[in-house]
Protein backbone atom coordinates (compact mmCIF):
# COMPACT_ATOMS: atom_id res chain seq x y z
CA UNK A 1 0.00 0.00 0.00
CA UNK A 2 1.52 3.43 -0.83
CA UNK A 3 1.98 6.13 1.29
CA UNK A 4 -0.56 8.03 -0.10
CA UNK A 5 -3.15 5.73 0.22
CA UNK A 6 -2.16 5.11 3.66
CA UNK A 7 -2.72 8.63 4.45
CA UNK A 8 -5.93 8.44 2.77
CA UNK A 9 -7.62 5.90 4.56
CA UNK A 10 -6.42 7.38 7.66
CA UNK A 11 -7.67 10.87 6.90
CA UNK A 12 -11.02 8.61 6.63
CA UNK A 13 -10.23 7.24 10.27
CA UNK A 14 -10.20 4.01 8.81
CA UNK A 15 -6.88 2.89 8.64
CA UNK A 16 -6.13 2.76 12.28
CA UNK A 17 -5.76 -1.21 12.42
CA UNK A 18 -6.37 -2.58 15.41
CA UNK A 19 -9.71 -1.32 17.55
CA UNK A 20 -9.51 0.64 20.48
CA UNK A 21 -10.32 0.14 23.69
CA UNK A 22 -10.53 2.76 26.68
CA UNK A 23 -10.42 2.79 30.26
CA UNK A 24 -7.70 0.80 32.74
CA UNK A 25 -9.02 -2.46 31.13
CA UNK A 26 -6.37 -1.72 28.72
CA UNK A 27 -3.16 -2.01 30.73
CA UNK A 28 -4.53 -4.85 32.75
CA UNK A 29 -4.94 -6.64 29.06
CA UNK A 30 -2.34 -9.52 29.00
CA UNK A 31 -1.25 -10.41 25.51
CA UNK A 32 -2.77 -13.47 25.98
CA UNK A 33 -5.87 -12.17 26.04
CA UNK A 34 -5.83 -10.14 22.84
CA UNK A 35 -7.14 -12.74 20.68
CA UNK A 36 -10.07 -12.98 23.00
CA UNK A 37 -13.04 -10.41 23.01
CA UNK A 38 -15.10 -12.63 24.88
CA UNK A 39 -12.98 -11.98 28.17
CA UNK A 40 -12.53 -8.87 27.64
CA UNK A 41 -16.08 -7.45 27.02
CA UNK A 42 -17.29 -9.74 29.70
CA UNK A 43 -14.56 -7.05 32.00
CA UNK A 44 -16.78 -4.42 31.06
CA UNK A 45 -14.22 -3.01 28.60
CA UNK A 46 -15.54 -0.01 26.86
CA UNK A 47 -14.53 0.24 22.88
CA UNK A 48 -13.92 3.34 22.07
CA UNK A 49 -15.41 5.28 19.04
CA UNK A 50 -12.82 4.78 16.00
CA UNK A 51 -14.36 7.10 13.21
CA UNK A 52 -15.41 10.64 13.83
CA UNK A 53 -17.51 13.54 12.15
CA UNK A 54 -14.56 15.17 9.86
CA UNK A 55 -14.88 19.20 9.99
CA UNK A 56 -16.17 20.66 6.95
CA UNK A 57 -13.50 22.34 4.95
CA UNK A 58 -14.93 25.64 4.50
CA UNK A 59 -18.08 27.79 6.25
CA UNK A 60 -21.78 26.38 6.34
CA UNK A 61 -22.66 29.28 3.77
CA UNK A 62 -19.47 28.80 1.54
CA UNK A 63 -21.31 27.42 -1.13
CA UNK A 64 -24.40 30.25 -1.24
CA UNK A 65 -26.51 30.35 -3.17
CA UNK A 66 -26.16 26.68 -4.70
CA UNK A 67 -26.51 24.76 -1.09
CA UNK A 68 -28.00 27.11 0.80
CA UNK A 69 -26.41 27.10 4.85
CA UNK A 70 -29.28 25.71 6.71
CA UNK A 71 -29.14 22.52 4.36
CA UNK A 72 -25.15 22.58 4.92
CA UNK A 73 -25.75 22.28 8.76
CA UNK A 74 -28.54 19.92 8.82
CA UNK A 75 -26.85 17.81 6.36
CA UNK A 76 -23.27 17.53 7.80
CA UNK A 77 -23.91 18.02 11.15
CA UNK A 78 -27.06 15.68 11.98
CA UNK A 79 -27.01 13.14 8.47
CA UNK A 80 -23.43 13.25 8.46
CA UNK A 81 -22.96 12.40 11.69
CA UNK A 82 -25.64 9.85 12.09
CA UNK A 83 -23.76 7.61 10.02
CA UNK A 84 -20.50 7.85 11.81
CA UNK A 85 -22.41 7.03 14.55
CA UNK A 86 -24.23 3.87 12.92
CA UNK A 87 -20.75 2.68 11.76
CA UNK A 88 -19.22 3.30 15.22
CA UNK A 89 -22.51 1.31 16.59
CA UNK A 90 -22.26 -1.95 14.16
CA UNK A 91 -18.67 -1.88 14.76
CA UNK A 92 -19.29 -2.07 18.34
CA UNK A 93 -22.09 -4.63 18.17
CA UNK A 94 -20.39 -7.01 15.94
CA UNK A 95 -17.61 -6.66 19.00
CA UNK A 96 -20.17 -8.00 21.25
CA UNK A 97 -21.47 -10.10 19.09
CA UNK A 98 -17.88 -12.17 18.95
CA UNK A 99 -17.64 -11.84 22.49
CA UNK A 100 -20.57 -13.50 23.21
CA UNK A 101 -20.96 -16.39 20.51
CA UNK A 102 -24.41 -14.99 19.66
CA UNK A 103 -25.00 -14.15 15.99
CA UNK A 104 -28.88 -13.83 15.93
CA UNK A 105 -28.43 -10.37 14.60
CA UNK A 106 -25.74 -10.79 12.28
CA UNK A 107 -27.64 -9.73 9.43
CA UNK A 108 -28.30 -7.00 10.81
CA UNK A 109 -25.10 -5.58 11.54
CA UNK A 110 -23.19 -6.51 8.65
CA UNK A 111 -25.98 -4.29 6.75
CA UNK A 112 -25.71 -1.57 9.42
CA UNK A 113 -21.90 -1.75 8.79
CA UNK A 114 -22.38 -1.52 4.62
CA UNK A 115 -24.96 1.48 4.98
CA UNK A 116 -23.49 3.31 7.69
CA UNK A 117 -19.74 2.57 6.45
CA UNK A 118 -20.24 3.58 2.66
CA UNK A 119 -22.11 6.58 4.14
CA UNK A 120 -19.59 8.09 6.11
CA UNK A 121 -16.91 7.16 3.34
CA UNK A 122 -19.41 9.13 0.69
CA UNK A 123 -19.93 11.97 2.67
CA UNK A 124 -16.71 12.86 3.55
CA UNK A 125 -15.63 12.55 -0.01
CA UNK A 126 -18.48 15.50 -1.21
CA UNK A 127 -17.34 17.56 1.06
CA UNK A 128 -14.41 17.37 -0.56
CA UNK A 129 -15.17 17.72 -3.52
CA UNK A 130 -17.04 21.00 -3.42
CA UNK A 131 -15.96 24.13 -3.80
CA UNK A 132 -17.11 27.31 -6.15
CA UNK A 133 -15.02 27.14 -8.92
CA UNK A 134 -15.15 29.75 -11.42
CA UNK A 135 -15.57 27.23 -14.72
CA UNK A 136 -13.01 25.25 -13.44
CA UNK A 137 -12.54 21.74 -15.37
CA UNK A 138 -10.18 18.73 -15.03
CA UNK A 139 -6.83 19.09 -15.67
CA UNK A 140 -4.12 16.70 -16.06
CA UNK A 141 -3.87 13.19 -15.69
CA UNK A 142 -7.44 13.34 -14.55
CA UNK A 143 -8.74 15.22 -17.70
CA UNK A 144 -6.58 12.92 -19.45
CA UNK A 145 -8.22 9.61 -17.51
CA UNK A 146 -11.58 11.22 -18.36
CA UNK A 147 -11.25 11.65 -22.13
CA UNK A 148 -10.09 7.90 -22.16
CA UNK A 149 -12.59 6.75 -20.32
CA UNK A 150 -15.56 9.08 -21.21
CA UNK A 151 -14.63 10.36 -24.95
CA UNK A 152 -14.91 13.96 -23.61
CA UNK A 153 -15.38 16.15 -20.67
CA UNK A 154 -18.80 16.68 -22.31
CA UNK A 155 -19.58 13.23 -22.27
CA UNK A 156 -18.28 12.36 -19.58
CA UNK A 157 -21.03 15.48 -17.94
CA UNK A 158 -23.55 14.30 -19.80
CA UNK A 159 -23.13 10.72 -18.62
CA UNK A 160 -22.64 11.84 -14.89
CA UNK A 161 -25.46 14.46 -14.80
CA UNK A 162 -28.29 11.50 -16.40
CA UNK A 163 -27.41 9.23 -14.30
CA UNK A 164 -27.29 11.31 -11.07
CA UNK A 165 -30.88 13.01 -11.99
CA UNK A 166 -32.12 9.48 -12.48
CA UNK A 167 -30.81 7.39 -9.36
CA UNK A 168 -34.06 5.87 -7.89
CA UNK A 169 -34.93 6.86 -4.78
CA UNK A 170 -31.98 7.86 -2.40
CA UNK A 171 -28.39 7.79 -3.76
CA UNK A 172 -25.57 9.48 -5.56
CA UNK A 173 -24.10 10.13 -8.45
CA UNK A 174 -20.36 8.72 -8.26
CA UNK A 175 -17.25 9.14 -10.84
CA UNK A 176 -14.78 6.17 -9.66
CA UNK A 177 -11.20 5.05 -10.57
CA UNK A 178 -11.15 1.05 -10.75
CA UNK A 179 -7.75 0.16 -9.88
CA UNK A 180 -8.56 -3.94 -11.14
CA UNK A 181 -9.49 -2.15 -14.81
CA UNK A 182 -7.01 0.77 -14.41
CA UNK A 183 -10.23 2.92 -15.41
CA UNK A 184 -12.78 5.31 -14.29
CA UNK A 185 -16.16 4.67 -13.92
CA UNK A 186 -19.34 6.50 -13.37
CA UNK A 187 -21.68 4.31 -10.99
CA UNK A 188 -25.68 4.97 -9.81
CA UNK A 189 -25.44 3.99 -6.22
CA UNK A 190 -28.50 3.29 -4.49
CA UNK A 191 -28.54 4.23 -0.66
CA UNK A 192 -24.90 4.47 -0.14
CA UNK A 193 -23.48 0.85 -0.67
CA UNK A 194 -25.91 -0.48 -3.63
CA UNK A 195 -25.06 -0.62 -7.39
CA UNK A 196 -21.24 -0.83 -7.49
CA UNK A 197 -18.23 -2.71 -7.85
CA UNK A 198 -15.70 -4.20 -5.46
CA UNK A 199 -12.79 -2.10 -5.14
CA UNK A 200 -13.37 1.42 -6.90
CA UNK A 201 -12.49 4.47 -4.84
CA UNK A 202 -14.90 7.54 -5.32
CA UNK A 203 -13.30 10.35 -6.55
CA UNK A 204 -16.04 13.04 -7.08
CA UNK A 205 -19.49 12.44 -6.04
CA UNK A 206 -22.78 13.60 -5.46
CA UNK A 207 -25.75 13.39 -2.63
CA UNK A 208 -29.12 13.03 -4.18
CA UNK A 209 -30.52 12.16 -0.84
CA UNK A 210 -33.98 14.57 -0.92
CA UNK A 211 -31.94 15.90 2.61
CA UNK A 212 -28.97 17.17 0.38
CA UNK A 213 -31.51 19.50 -1.57
CA UNK A 214 -35.42 19.67 -0.24
CA UNK A 215 -35.27 22.90 1.64
CA UNK A 216 -34.13 25.12 -1.45
CA UNK A 217 -34.59 23.17 -4.30
CA UNK A 218 -38.01 20.76 -3.02
CA UNK A 219 -38.84 18.12 -6.07
CA UNK A 220 -36.28 19.65 -8.38
CA UNK A 221 -33.58 17.48 -7.96
CA UNK A 222 -32.19 17.78 -11.96
CA UNK A 223 -31.42 21.16 -11.13
CA UNK A 224 -29.97 20.83 -8.14
CA UNK A 225 -27.77 18.31 -9.50
CA UNK A 226 -26.68 20.73 -12.57
CA UNK A 227 -25.43 23.09 -10.17
CA UNK A 228 -23.51 21.40 -7.84
CA UNK A 229 -21.73 20.27 -11.11
CA UNK A 230 -20.69 23.76 -10.88
CA UNK A 231 -19.37 23.85 -7.65
CA UNK A 232 -17.03 20.41 -8.32
CA UNK A 233 -13.68 20.94 -7.16
CA UNK A 234 -11.58 19.58 -9.69
CA UNK A 235 -8.21 20.40 -8.12
CA UNK A 236 -9.10 18.24 -5.02
CA UNK A 237 -10.85 15.46 -7.45
CA UNK A 238 -7.56 16.10 -9.83
CA UNK A 239 -5.04 15.50 -6.47
CA UNK A 240 -7.21 12.17 -5.24
CA UNK A 241 -7.01 10.58 -8.73
CA UNK A 242 -3.22 11.21 -8.61
CA UNK A 243 -2.85 9.51 -5.47
CA UNK A 244 -4.33 6.30 -6.70
CA UNK A 245 -2.73 5.74 -9.68
CA UNK A 246 0.90 5.86 -8.68
MN1 LIG B 1 -26.36 12.97 2.49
Amino acid sequence: MSTDRRDFLKQMGIGGGALLFAGSAVSAMQPQDAGKPAGAASQGMVMKDKHTLPPLPFEYNALEPVIDEQTMRLHHDKHHAGYVKGLNNAEKQLMVARGSGDYSLIKHWERELAFHGSGHILHSVFWKNLMPNDGAKPEGKLAEAIGVSFGSFDQFRAQFIAATKAVEGSGWGILAYQPMFNALYIYQAEKHQNLTQWGAIPLMVIDVWEHAYYLKYQNRRAEFVEKVFDIINWKNVGAEYEKFIS
